[in-house]
């Protein structure tokens, strides 16, 4: 049995169609269903629905063979323990600073709300400004608005989450995307599966780009 977690939302459904071209077609839409194991054409092949943040761990300790996960989450995991063959270019967004709207520009002290503490640690200390960070589980966007902090970190995408609570993006610290990771053992151990999935994902990619 091959295993491959991936999370609902957006990551499910940019990587439907790369996983379709793979010849993966599951049977059930986490949508409506509310099952976590998704089985697919192939008897031999099943998803597993999870929350994006847990996709590295069931990777990490082979509960799932494969997994596609966000470059925010892998960084604030640590990739150490699992290969990261490919960039799947789906589920893009931009990993920033924001402050509110008409505030002046950040000081060299400062502190900062968000959930990629990692990230933004190496962010700011790469930047010489004095950050004390403050990890919240969501809602950064609040925190300056309350005076919990004078800047925040979080992805954005169209800036509409920013915009609608008066915040604006400063810094741009990294260009972010969905990565295919692969169990270490797994690799070598069903390498005759894994290789062929890898270079197909790979093909459709360079297709899309040419
Ligand atoms: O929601 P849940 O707690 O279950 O997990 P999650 O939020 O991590 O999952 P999901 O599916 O929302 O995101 C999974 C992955 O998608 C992330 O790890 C990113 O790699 C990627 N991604 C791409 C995004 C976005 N774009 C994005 N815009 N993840 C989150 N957002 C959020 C952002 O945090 C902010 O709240 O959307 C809001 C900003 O969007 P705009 O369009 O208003 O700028
Ligand atoms: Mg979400």
């Amino acid at each position: 049995m091959l295993t491959i977690a991936v999370s609902k939302g957006r990551i499910y459904a940019d990587a439907l169609p790369l996983l379709k071209d793979a010849g993966i077609v599951p049977l059930d839409d986490p949508k409506t269903s509310r099952k976590l194991i998704l089985k697919t054409n192939h008897d031999d092949i099943q998803l597993i629905i999870i929350r994006a943040t847990d996709v590295p761990t069931f990777v990490e300790y082979g509960a799932a063979d494969l997994g596609i996960a966000g470059k925010d989450v892998l960084l604030e995991h640590g990739a150490d323990n699992l290969y990261e063959p490919l960039d799947l270019g789906i589920a893009k967004c931009r990993l920033m600073t924001a402050i509110p709207v008409g505030n002046p520009p950040i000081g060299r002290r400062i502190k900062v709300a968000t959930k990629y503490v990692k990230s933004a640690q190496r962010y700011f200390a790469s930047q010489g400004i004095q950050a004390e960070i403050i990890k919240l589980y969501g809602a950064m966007e609040l925190a300056p608005l309350v005076g919990l902090a004078d800047c925040i970190v979080d992805l954005v995408d169209t800036g509409n989450t920013l915009k609608a609570n008066g915040l604006e993006p400063q810094s741009l610290i990294m260009e972010i995307s969905s990565r295919l990771i692969v169990n270490k053992a797994a690799m070598k151990m069903k390498h005759a599966i894994i290789q062929p999935l890898i270079d197909q994902f790979e093909r459709t990619l360079n297709l899309k780009q040419s």
